[in-house]
Parts: C-alpha cells; structure tokens; sequence
C-alpha cells in the first residue's frame, strides 16, 4: 500500500482585478489555501480550501483551515490509504467535526492524486464520468457602483465570456438596491439573464417586498435572500413567489440538501463543493435535489485554478444543470496560478480533461505569493 509521506500546506494571497462588494464584506483579495500531498510512489495531488471575506462568510477563516488540515487532519491522513479516498474522508470525519472546507481542500487533493495513479479524470471517480465537456460561466457584477457594473456587464458581453449576470446586493434600503438591479436589467436586456445573491442580509418581511420588485424589474433568480437556519422563511418564499429562490449559504451537505428538499425551502440548490465538505457530499447533495425537483447551480466560494477546477468535475457529471454555473474565480483574480490557465469561451468554462484534476501549479507565481514567504501587506 502506497503512503501519503508529505502534505504541504499554505496560503497565497493574490489581489482581486477589482473591489468584489458583498453584503458582508469588500473583498480586495482572495486567500487560497493549497494542500500538496505527495505519496510513497512520488504522485502529488492538489487541493484547495478558500473562503470569502476572512470570518465575515462561514465560520472557517484561511488561517483556521491551514490549521485544522496541518494540525488535525494531516495525523489522520498520514495512517490512511490513498487510493481509498472513501475511507480515508470517513476516517477524517471520525476524528474531526464540521470543518467543511479543510476537509474539501484535502478531499480534492486526495482525488486529484488518485485521479493521477488511475490515470482517469477526477470526474470519473465521483459521478461515474464527465457528460458534458464545458459549462455556462455566469459572472458576478459587485463593483459597488451601477455604472460600472453596466460598463462591465457590456464589456464580457461582448467578449463572449458571459451572459448570465449575478448582481450582489442586500447592503442597502430594499427599494435602492432594487433600482439598481432594474437599472442593469434594463442595459442587459434579453442579451442576459440577471440574478440577485442577498447573503443572507434581508428579513423575511425585506425578501417579501424584494422579490416582488425583483421579478417585476426582470430578475430570474434570488439567491439566499434570508437567514441560513431560517428554512421556514425560505419555504413560505418559496411557495410565495414566481421568481425562484435559491439556497446557498443553508446548504452545508447531503443533510441540509435533504431538509430544505423536503420543505420546499429553494426550488434551486447552489452546489458548492467547499460547504458540502467534499466533491462526493456536493455529488450527493445534487443528487437529492434531482430527487426532489430541485434545480442546480454549480457555485463557487470563489476559488482560485484549482477549485474551480474540482469544482468543474463534479458539475460536469450531473444530467441536468439548468441554471449553469458561476466558476468564474480565477477571472476576479489579477494572476492565475495555474501553468496553464482555465480555458473560457463562448460563454462556458471548459472542463479539464487529463488525469486527476487536470491542472499544474506555476511554482514560481505560487511561490511568489506564499504568505509564509512574504512581508504581511494582504493580510
Ligand atoms: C456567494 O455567496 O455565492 C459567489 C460568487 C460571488 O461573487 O460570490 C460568491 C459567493
Ligand atoms: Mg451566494
């Protein structure tokens, strides 16, 4: 039996092309964890674990994350199999609660070296194979500033890099940030489609007025416009509204997926691999949705090359991904990490096709960046 005898892990801060405003933070760069494990036969795997906005998201920070792979998982690690995937995370999740994103940034490189021995993508290790070849790329609009985010929305348009718009608000008054969504829809037109992601920040009275505004102004979908835990709030909205409501930060895994399932509380899931613990728990949380006529949405914690590259598999194996996805990540950032960088044309991201995840590191932009190697100015 092979051996895992080396596991790196740090952190690279890289700048983002410009501020990236959400409801709960302004993020001016994005904090990348990467994991590095090498076996006793010499293969490596890759993994990234990445948050939003330090503690303001979730509750794992970059610095908790390296923390808890470096201090905790990695004793595990180093007694496990690893080209038992399965059971090297089942043994991890013996000793180790919760830790949703550290356990995904290790998942992935696990995968990624177990994709690499077998010779086989990682998507034929989760979902029984990729079945389709690239996937719809929405882009975030969050500059903080309308003309600009129309200005931009043009730009990528023109391009051809994107046509479906998610516009972050829930900073400000209902009404406000309603007219500026109805401004951008107005712009974009039939041209695209335009959603909203509130993170969290209405009350369900605020996501009543909101979503009827929304879907009179043109929207097509309403991410998390209301507390996580509130999957009551999410199900009377649900129920209430034409437009759909969409789940993101109430999903962290199979388990949550099937509760808010059952009670109707989003007509669409966000499937994320970093809050479902995993590209097998994020497999399996698309595959309760299908099971409960949820639609999917392959979304993103805004990751860098290498997330988005797992990120990329999993949503490649699933039969129906009718809202596209939002693997745009390493576009917010102003360097790839990646030797050769993610390819997207004609509106979609190409799934990476050779072993394991597909992807190389460049060693010396990662260097570069290292926290560990720099003075402290990002952080
Ligand atoms: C989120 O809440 O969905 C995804 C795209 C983006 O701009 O922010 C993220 C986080
Ligand atoms: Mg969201």
């Amino acid at each position: 039996m092979a051996t895992i005898v080396e596991i790196d892990t740090y952190i690279v801060d890289i700048p983002t092309i410009r501020p990236h405003v959400l409801a709960m933070a302004t993020m001016h760069h994005q904090s990348i964890v990467l994991v590095r494990l090498r076996d006793s036969d010499g293969i490596e795997g890759i993994g990234e674990g990445t948050t939003i906005g330090g503690l303001s998201y979730g509750e794992e920070s970059p610095e908790g994350i390296k923390l808890a792979i470096d201090t905790y998982i990695a004793p595990v690690l180093e007694t496990c199999d690893p080209s038992q995937v399965g059971a090297a995370m089942a043994k991890i999740g013996k000793s180790v609660f919760g830790n949703h994103l550290a356990k995904c940034a290790v998942e992935t490189a696990l995968l990624d070296l177990a994709g690499k021995r077998l010779g086989v993508p990682v998507s034929t290790l989760i979902g029984g194979g990729a079945i389709r070849d690239r996937l719809p790329v929405a882009w975030t609009l969050a500059s903080g500033d309308t003309a600009r985010d129309i200005e931009e929305a043009e730009r990528v348009l023109a391009e051809r890099r994107h046509n479906i718009f998610k516009l972050k608000i829930g900073k400000r008054d209902v009404r406000a940030d309603v007219a500026h969504v109805a401004a951008i829809k107005r712009a974009v037109g039939d041209r695209g489609s335009v959603r909203v992601d509130v993170n969290q920040n209405w009350s369900e009275a605020q996501a009543d007025l909101g979503m009827k505004l929304l879907e009179e102004a043109g929207v097509d979908l309403v991410e998390q416009p209301v507390a996580r835990h509130d999957h009551a709030a999410m199900a009377r909205l649900s129920a209430k509204h034409v437009v759909p409501l969409m789940a993101d930060e109430a999903l962290h895994g199979p388990a949550d997926a099937f509760a808010i399932a059952a009670c109707g509380g989003a007509r669409v899931f966000a499937v994320k691999i970093a809050q479902s613990g995993g590209l097998l728990p994020a497999h399996a949380v698309a595959t309760i949705a299908q099971a409960g006529g949820v639609g999917l949405y392959g979304g993103t914690m805004l990751e860098g090359g290498v997330g988005t590259a797992a990120s990329a598999h999993v949503f490649a194996t699933l039969p129906s991904l009718a809202w596209g996805t939002e693997l745009f990540g390493p576009l917010l950032l102003t360097e790839d990490i990646l030797a050769e960088p993610l390819r997207y044309a004609d509106f979609h991201l190409s799934v990476p096709t050779g072993p394991g995840l597909g992807i190389a590191l460049d060693e010396d932009r990662v260097a570069f960046h290292r926290r560990d190697r720099r003075s402290p100015t990002l952080h």
